[in-house]
């Protein structure tokens, strides 16, 4: 295939560490040639991380998922207490989840991330509670909570800043924001997806003080429903420019849209020649985030994998009970064990390098020195050979 003109100019553009614009994104979501895309993405993720991998032993946490707000993607909410499906947890019970964590094969996991529904019932101690028994449990474990939707729900519902919400979650345990709830910002169609819950300018208020104390987070993109190439560009360049102002965010997470049992469920889910193109031009438009995550449970792991070479240099973690995405059918499994991840990773011809939430390295684990598939037939037990009119067939 010849390369478009276009191509070549953003291509030139990127070598020369140029920053590329929104017609330039556009362009990059337009362009036919998907591989010269992820190659460009690709050259960008080896010059700043080689072939290093991050993931993480994780713990994902969802304690309610009674939601005053009415997403239409989601699949995961029930609107009031007592409807079938309704859960929330007791304190204890959620701690118990890390309890049973504590004596996992090699470690107990290094993050507790917690998603919730906005919860209008709940005293605001109880999610203060919640942090501190989970840090009680284990010390050393990063607490990863609360979208900035959520903070900025508890802000309203409670009646405080998002100062004044974070500082008290801080003094509890909470060290970082996950990324959850950015969706889409562009302003009308967050209003058809998303319409009762924090506007983009709040959610993105809300990382502005995080930052501002010194809190690290994370942001996502929710594509493939009703947006636009140019939302998801929008999306993408309103992120680059908090990053310009604060450089707190630590890695960018663009999530497919899952269609089963919720208000979108006629839109067909994302391909994956859209879900890695999407990764490609994400690293290339925000050349100030360090790290593009390829969530596996969003894209499955096979995918994920083949991210790693379109820009994507972290796949998250082990996870465990993954509730959100399991709702809205992804055909991903609930957990991946370590062995797995490294294994997922080293395949793809990439270094696994173990992670905490910061990005400070736990384990770098070896390359594989030859691909991880070419072994598999000599590491499993022989199967059976099968017999043909009582002779064995020779190996
Ligand atoms: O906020 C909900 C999305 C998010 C659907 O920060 C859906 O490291 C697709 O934010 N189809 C929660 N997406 C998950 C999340 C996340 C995941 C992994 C890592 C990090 C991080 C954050 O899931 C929600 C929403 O945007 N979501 N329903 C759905 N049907």
């Amino acid at each position: 295939m010849s390369e478009s003109p276009k191509l070549v100019a953003i291509r030139d553009k990127v070598r020369s560490g140029e920053r590329l614009t929104e017609e330039d994104g556009l362009a990059l979501f337009l362009e036919p040639d998907l591989l010269a895309v992820g190659a460009l993405a690709n050259e960008v993720r080896e010059k700043r991380h080689g072939d290093r991998t991050y993931f993480n032993r994780n713990m994902r946490i969802e304690v309610t998922n009674v939601c005053v707000a009415s997403c239409l993607f989601c699949s995961f909410a029930k609107l009031e207490e007592h409807m079938p499906g309704a859960h929330t947890m007791k304190l204890e019970e959620a701690w118990r989840e890390l309890e049973m964590r504590m004596n996992d094969p090699g470690g107990p996991p290094t993050e507790v991330h917690v998603v919730n529904g906005l919860h209008p019932g709940l005293p605001f101690s109880y999610y203060e509670e919640l942090l501190r028994g989970f840090k009680r449990i284990d010390p050393n474990v990063h607490l990863k909570c609360f979208t900035a939707v959520e903070i900025h729900f508890f802000a309203q519902h409670y009646g405080m800043t998002y100062a004044e919400v974070l500082e008290k979650l801080r003094t509890a345990g909470l060290e970082s924001l996950p990324g959850g709830g950015a969706e889409i910002f562009d302003e009308d169609v967050r209003h058809r997806i998303s319409p009762d819950k924090a506007t983009a300018t709040e959610y993105l208020e809300v990382h502005r003080v995080a930052h501002a104390m010194g809190m690290r987070t994370n942001a996502t993109m929710l594509y493939g429903h009703i947006e636009t190439f140019a939302h998801r560009v929008d999306h993408i360049l309103r992120l680059r420019a908090l990053q310009d102002e604060t450089k707190g965010l630590q890695a960018f997470i663009p999530l497919a849209f899952h269609p089963d049992g919720n208000g979108m469920k006629n839109l067909p889910a994302p391909t994956a020649v859209d879900d890695l193109r999407t990764i490609a031009v994400s690293r290339l438009l925000l050349d100030n985030v360090e790290h593009i995550k390829a969530y596996w449970v969003s894209l499955t792991p096979d995918v994920a994998q083949i991210a790693l070479r379109f820009g994507a240099d972290d796949i998250d973690g082990t996870i465990v009970h993954e509730t959100i995405y399991k709702a809205a059918g992804t055909s991903s499994p609930g957990a991946l064990g370590y062995d797995e991840l490294v294994r997922l990773i080293r395949e793809a011809g990439r270094i696994p390098v173990e992670r905490d939430t910061l990005y400070k390295v736990v384990r770098e684990h070896t390359r594989a020195e030859v691909p991880e598939a070419a072994l598999k037939p000599r590491d499993r037990v022989r199967p059976k050979l099968p017999v043909l009119q009582g002779k064995q067939v020779p190996s």
